[in-house]
């Protein structure tokens, strides 16, 4: 499952957000560390696993998921202090809420007045915070090195001393191009900067109309610049509007997303972007019990992909049968793809696709 964790100046909307996005909650609580943090799950809006659903009538439909976190505290939360947070510090990516709404009824808090600077502001914050993280863990290695040298820290310090100095050069560790092993050997530090990077641009209830158009309220918070660095992505949202519109019959709702020219719901944007943002694709599974989508990063391979459902599909893995789903659908049935050759046979390294429909074969 994608985990990801909302961050963002005091009344930005994150709270707001958070309701809007997920269909499941726990209740805020401590035991993340220091600070109260509420989880919860949205639910991945699919229209393939809904015609699926049609096809099989199945007991089960079961959409994929994407879990978002909030702090739930009004006061100013470095982001030093989410290091101590395991949602945040764990998450797949940061999703920053950033207020472009103005309404006066709600102060402001320790963010600007621009979206833009806002945007910058949390960056530097993120940037600080690893920075202090970076430069303990070069001093350490150094000792370490002092002690035994091996050619595996020697290339961990190189690449922390890479990010140092990007660091200290106010550049996120995202922006670093990288080669893969090297990602790999971050990935333990869980650096924030290094975190692909959701902007959410929080809009005016006034500039309504910037929503039907993709990427034009990010454009008008003057945020192409910052966007224009690698891993990062935007959507925009009228959090407070469409949470009301979210909380209404779907019937009720239509007219209203209607009106106000929108062709897809706020969760809908958003969880495109972070898919996009992150390179994750979903395949599904069939059947009369259940219909299922499942996402996993691009470029998986069928084995891993197995592990997503259970780690015995994984271990005892024989094949898997894939079919694409415009395969399926267009036949209508599994059978007559069966007989028209369209039901591949495929082993543990296949790279499943984007819209793949497979019944993994496994042995227990
Ligand atoms: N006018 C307007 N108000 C909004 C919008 N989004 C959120 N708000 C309001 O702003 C206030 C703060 O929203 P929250 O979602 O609680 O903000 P937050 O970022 O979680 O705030 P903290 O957790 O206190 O930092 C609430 O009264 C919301 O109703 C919006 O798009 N337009
Ligand atoms: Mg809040």
């Amino acid at each position: 499952m994608l985990r990801t964790a909302l961050i963002g100046f005091p009344l930005s909307g994150k709270t707001t957000l958070f309701q809007l996005m997920t269909s499941h909650r726990e209740a805020p609580r401590g035991g993340h560390g220091k600070l109260d943090v509420s989880v919860g799950v949205a639910r991945v809006p699919d229209a393939r696993l809904d015609h699926l659903t049609e096809m099989y009538q199945p007991r089960k439909r079961v959409p994929a998921t994407v879990e978002f976190a909030d702090i739930a505290a009004a006061t100013r939360t470095a982001a030093q202090a989410l290091l101590d947070v395991a949602p945040f510090r764990d998450a797949d990516a940061l999703v920053h809420v950033v207020r472009a709404f103005v309404d006066p009824a709600v102060a402001r808090g320790t963010g600007s007045t621009t979206p833009a600077r806002d945007a910058q502001a949390m960056e530097d914050e993120l940037i600080l915070a690893d920075l202090a993280v970076a430069e303990r863990r070069v001093e350490r290695i150094e000792r370490d090195l002092k002690k035994a040298k091996t050619a595996e820290l020697e290339k961990e310090r190189d690449v922390i001393t890479r990010c140092r100095e990007a660091l200290e050069h106010a550049t996120p560790i995202r922006a670093l191009p990288m080669h893969e092993e090297d990602r790999k050997r971050l990935r333990g530090f869980q650096f924030l900067s290094a975190k692909p990077l959701l902007l959410v641009v929080n809009i005016d209830e006034a500039d309504l109309a910037a929503l039907s158009v993709p990427g034009r309220a990010a454009d008008e918070a003057g945020l192409g610049a910052f966007l224009a660095r690698g891993a990062t992505r935007e959507a925009a949202v009228c959090a407070k509007i469409e949470l009301e519109i979210a909380q209404l019959d779907p019937a009720d709702a239509a007219p209203f997303l209607a009106d106000l020219g929108l062709r897809e719901a706020g969760i809908d944007r958003v969880i495109r972007a972070a898919y996009d943002l992150l390179g994750y694709i979903s395949f599904f599974t069939v059947g009369e019990d259940e219909c299922r989508a499942w996402s996993i990063p691009h470029n998986t391979i069928a084995q891993v992909a197995a592990g997503e459902i259970h780690t015995d599909i994984a271990r005892g893995f024989i094949r898997a049968e894939v079919v694409s789903y415009d395969a399926l659908v267009g036949r209508g049935s599994m059978q007559a793809c069966k007989e028209h050759g369209e039901v591949r046979l495929e082993g543990k390294e296949y790279v499943v696709q984007d819209g793949d429909v497979i019944t993994f074969r496994f042995a227990t």
